[in-house]
C-alpha cells in the first residue's frame, strides 16, 4: 500500500441550497456547519497536463496541438465550469487525470470555489484518479489492483468531525475480448477495503465512486459473474440497507426508470458506467445519510451533443480529437453523477 502526500490547507464549510433539477445553485453560503454534503464523480476524458512526459497516449504526443494551443487549460476550465454548474459539490472524484502535477493544477484553478485538499492515486497507469474536497482529507492510500489496471484511491474526508470514507475507482474498460475478470480483480480490492472499514465500524459512512465500466445491472445483462453485482454485492433494495448485518451495498441507479439511466455511451447505447455506491451506514440517522432520490447524472445542455443515441437521447458532448488534432468545444464522453447526503446533528 502506497502512502501518498495529501494537501490540506484549511477548512471551509460550504452550505449548499441547490437541486439537481436546476443548472445553477440558488444559494451558496458559508455557514457554521454543513447540512448537506454533495458527492460528485466525473470521468473527465484524458486530462493530460501541460508538458510531454512520454507516457501519454500517442494522440497527446509531441505533434499534438494540445500543448501549443494550451488545451490542458481548456480541460481545467471545463472541470471548473462543471463544478460551478453542479453547485460546488464538496466531495469531488475526477477520473482520467494524468498525474499529481495536473491534479494540482486543477485544484489551484478551483480554490476560490472553496476547494482546499486533494489526493491522487500513484499507480503506473497512464491516467490517475483524484479526489478534491472543501473538507480536510485525512488518510489516503493508493490500492494496487492488477497489472495494467488503475489503483483505487481510498480517502477519509472529515465532514465536520464525521468521517466519510471515499473509494475512487476506475475499472478496466469493456475492450474487445474478455475483460470482466479484470473488473473482478478491482472489485475484490475495493470489497476487501470496504470489509476492513466495516470491521472497524459496521455503520461506517462509505461511498464508492468513479467509472466502474459496469452497469448497475451487469449480472442480469450478461448472465455471468460480475465485479459490481457479485463481488461488491450492489443492490437496489434500499430496505435491506437498514439491517445492521447488511453486507450489500446500495446503487441508486436502480431508483430511476431504466429509460433514464446512463452516464456514458457504450455500444451505441446509454450505460450506467459511473456510480455512487453506498454502505449501510448511509441509511441510518447518524453521521451522514443519503437523501433518497437525489442521485442522478448531470445532464446540462452544454454537456450534451446534437447527436443522438439509439434511444433518441442526446449523447455526451465529448472531447473532440482526431489524428493528434484536438478541438476545444467538447467536454467528456461521460456525464458527471451526483448524490446528496444529510449531515445529522451530532
Ligand atoms: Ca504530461
Ligand atoms: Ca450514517
Amino acid at each position: 500500500m502506497n502512502r501518498m502526500r495529501v494537501v490540506v490547507l484549511s477548512f471551509v464549510v460550504v452550505v449548499l441550497c441547490c437541486s439537481l433539477s436546476g443548472c445553477v445553485p440558488a444559494d451558496t453560503s458559508i455557514g457554521p456547519a454543513a447540512t448537506t454534503v454533495r458527492v460528485f464523480s466525473y470521468n473527465v476524458e484524458n486530462a493530460f497536463d501541460d508538458r510531454v512526459d512520454g507516457t501519454e497516449y500517442s494522440d497527446y504526443g509531441p505533434s499534438s496541438n494540445y500543448y501549443a494551443d494550451r488545451l490542458w487549460q481548456v480541460k481545467i476550465d471545463h472541470v471548473r465550469e462543471v463544478l460551478e454548474a453542479t453547485g460546488r459539490p464538496q466531495v469531488v472524484g475526477l477520473i482520467e487525470v494524468e498525474n499529481e502535477r495536473m491534479a494540482s493544477m486543477v485544484l489551484d484553478a478551483v480554490r476560490d470555489l472553496g476547494y482546499r485538499s486533494m489526493a491522487v492515486t500513484s499507480g503506473s497507469s497512464v491516467t490517475q484518479s483524484m479526489l478534491i474536497s472543501s473538507f480536510p482529507i485525512q488518510a489516503v492510500a493508493s490500492l494496487p489492483t492488477t497489472s495494467g489496471v488503475r489503483d483505487i484511491l481510498v480517502a477519509s474526508v472529515d465532514v465536520g468531525g464525521t468521517p466519510l470514507y471515499v473509494l475512487v475507482n476506475h475499472w478496466k474498460a469493456k475492450d474487445s475480448g474478455e475483460t470482466e475478470s479484470l473488473r473482478i480483480r478491482s472489485a475484490k480490492v475495493g470489497r476487501a477495503e470496504v470489509d476492513r472499514l466495516l470491521t472497524q465500524d459496521a455503520m461506517a459512512d462509505i461511498v464508492l465512486i468513479g467509472d466502474f465500466n459496469s452497469t448497475e445491472d451487469e449480472h442480469r445483462a450478461t448472465g455471468k459473474m460480475t465485479g459490481i453485482n457479485d463481488v461488491l454485492r450492489t443492490t437496489g433494495d434500499r430496505t435491506s440497507m437498514t439491517a445492521q448485518a447488511a453486507r450489500s451495498l446500495y446503487d441508486p441507479w436502480f431508483e430511476m426508470p431504466v429509460s433514464q439511466r446512463g452516464s456514458a455511451i457504450h455500444s451505441s447505447t446509454w450505460q450506467s458506467l459511473d456510480h455512487i455506491i453506498m454502505s449501510p451506514g448511509l441509511f441510518d440517522k447518524t453521521g451522514l445519510s443519503y437523501n433518497a432520490g437525489s442521485f442522478d447524472a448531470f445532464r446540462a445542455p452544454f454537456l450534451l451533443s446534437y447527436q443522438r443515441a439509439a434511444d433518441g437521447r442526446p449523447v455526451p458532448n465529448r472531447w473532440q480529437e482526431s489524428g493528434n488534432q484536438h478541438g476545444s468545444d467538447g467536454y467528456s464522453d461521460h456525464l458527471p453523477v451526483i448524490a446528496d447526503f444529510a449531515v445529522n446533528p451530532g
